[in-house]
Order: structure tokens, then sequence, then C-alpha cells
């Protein structure tokens, strides 16, 4: 072979390589065995807008750059998003999800789903229900809903205690959500608690809200309060800070202030900025529960579970404390989490 037949020979070698691989030939560095994949976990909230799912996502970030996974945050707001969700997250290879889910009772539905794409789910505040019973075999982490419930009572006869106000006219305003059992749980024991501090039960309303929002609160405070113009000082409870922060914006639309209404939340996200307002309002305080706690925790049994088939805790709770506008700037620094 002469030279130019040689380097003919070489050129027509170096093009079918190239064009086999569809790149240039390897390079020593190329050859090395290329990192494994990221795992990849999903993290579907019921409503996104909310600081306290914002701040889960935060805690769940967290758990993704200290064990180095990916995670994908989706807001959920119905049955049909979730069950596009799990096909999506499958599609792009996660091996599991945390949700809080839109609805309690698509637990059966979103676990055949999951099922059939081969997905770990791990539950975040808001546990399934199937037949009227939860899915205990699905594992959870959520508030300790009956003791925070009763620390919220329990606060509130404090109060009115404090501010001697006569019980024959005050009244105490429980919006309620009672389809969602965590929210059912927490105001119940809150009732319990204001009757076991002696409020006697025919001061206390129930006000049923339509939506979890504060509008929802907003519009089932004034169809009570509309009720009873007699009332004179109201204490006010609901199972987050938004369906206490609705009942005090229709409180205050009737001129009712710090003065004459006293709310306790529960999250302690969602009223951070009321905390911060310059005068007091009728928002007195929250119980405080770390929502970057819930987040980091449910993203890290499930990592474990998918990455080394640690077994999941099923029931994981945690606790929470009352935050009010003395100390609210304090809690959030001891927690780490001031935004
Ligand atoms: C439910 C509520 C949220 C939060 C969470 C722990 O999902 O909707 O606001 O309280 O429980």
């Amino acid at each position: 072979m002469n030279s130019s037949r040689l380097s003919n020979f070489a050129l027509v070698l170096s093009l079918a390589l190239f064009a086999g691989c569809g790149k240039p030939p390897a390079t020593t560095a190329d050859s090395a065995p290329a990192a494994p994949a990221k795992i990849k976990l999903g993290f579907l909230v019921k409503q996104p807008e909310e600081p306290w799912f914002q701040y889960e996502w935060k805690g769940a970030e967290k758990a993704a750059a200290q064990y180095g996974f990916e995670l994908i945050k989706q807001g959920v707001q119905d049955g049909e998003k979730v069950m596009g969700m799990i096909d999506n997250l499958a599609v792009s290879g996660a091996q599991g999800f945390v949700i809080c889910t839109p609805d309690v009772r698509l637990g059966p539905a979103i676990m055949a789903r999951a099922k059939q794409r081969g997905l770990k789910v791990v539950l975040v505040d808001d546990q399934f229900v199937q037949d009227g019973k939860f899915m205990t075999e699905v594992p959870y982490v959520g508030m300790s809903a009956s003791r925070i419930g009763a620390q919220q009572g329990q606060a509130l006869a404090a109060e009115l205690k404090k501010r001697g106000w006569p019980i024959g006219e005050s009244g105490v305003c429980a919006i309620t959500f009672e389809e969602l059992d965590t929210a059912r749980e927490r105001t119940d024991n809150s009732i319990a608690a204001l009757k076991a501090a002696g409020i006697p039960a025919d001061r206390i309303f129930k006000a049923p809200q339509k939506t979890t929002d504060i509008p929802g609160s907003f519009d089932a405070a004034n169809v009570l309060l509309t009720q009873h113009p007699e009332v004179k000082r109201w204490l006010i409870l609901g199972m987050n800070d938004n369906a206490v922060l609705g009942a005090v914006r229709a409180l205050e639309a009737r001129g009712f202030t710090a003065d004459t209404a006293v709310g306790i939340g529960i999250n302690g996200t969602d009223c951070l900025d009321e905390l911060r307002k310059a005068r007091a309002t009728p928002f007195f305080g929250s119980m405080r529960v770390s929502a970057p706690s819930e987040g980091f925790m449910s993203a890290e049994i499930l990592y474990k579970w998918v990455k080394d088939g640690t077994p999941p805790p099923l029931d994981t709770r945690t606790e929470g404390t009352l935050m009010t506008r003395e100390n609210f700037e304090q809690v959030l620094k001891a927690e780490g989490s001031a935004p």
C-alpha cells in the first residue's frame, strides 16, 4: 500500500467510525465510567400557593441537596392533575413521590396508579382514606393533629381568662372543615379543650368553610357573625392559619379589634405578614409546626427507601409550639428558617 492509499484508507476508517458513533472517536476522558444517574423524586402538593407548602418544598430541597437527588416539585390541585403527574414522573425516570393529596379519598386510585408505574409513595400532611378508614399501610408524615388542636384550645381559654371576658357575652367562632380528617381532629380537640377549661358548649359555634383558603373562612365567619350579633367578644379557632385569618378579616369588617377578638391559628407559616403588622390585629398567634422539617423528613424517608431499600416508618408525627407577635422572630431563628 502506498502512502496516498494508506491515508485514504485511514480517512475512510475514521469517517466510518465517526458515522457509527455519531460523535468523534472516544478520548481517554470519555472512556471513564459515566457517573450514575441521579435518583429522581417528586413532591406533589394540593395548594402550592399556601406558604405552608412552599416551606415544605424548601425542606425537601434541603434533603435533595444533602443526599444528591433530583427533586421535581409540582402543584396538584385535583385528581386529574395527580394522575397526569404520576405518569409524567414515571416517564421522566422518577422512582417515587411524596404527596399531600387534593382529596384524601383519591388514596386507592393514586396507590393503584403508582403501583402500575413502579413508584414508591410517601404521604405528607393529609392521610389517605379508604372506606372511611386511614390507609395506615402507606408511610405518613404529619402533625399530631389532636395534641396541637388541644393546645390551640387551651391557649385560647387562657387568653379569655387573662382578659377577664365574661363568658356570657363571649363566643367561640370555630371554623371547621370536617371532611378532611386532620382538620376535624384539630378542631374537635380544640373545642374539647375549651370545654374542659370551662367554656359552655352553647357558647361554641361552628362555621363550616367550603374551601380551605381565606375567602372560604371569611364567608363561613360572615354567616356566623350575622346569626350572632349579640356576641361582644370572640375567640377564633380553625384548622390552620388561613382558616383563622379569614375569620379575623370578617370580624375586623364588623369593627372587632385585638381588644375584642382573639384568634389562634395552626401552621405558623401563613401568618408571618400578619404578625409583622405594626398594630396588633385579632390574630393573636399560631401553633407553629415546622413545615421545612416535615418536607425534609418525608423526602428523606422516600429517598432512603428508594436508594437502600430502608423500610419507611409508617407514622411520623411532629409537634407544635405557640408562636405570638412577641416571640415569633425568636421561634423562627431558633428553627433556622427565618425567611
Ligand atoms: C393540611 C392543611 C395545611 C397544613 C397541613 C399540615 O394539609 O391544609 O394548611 O395545615 O395540613
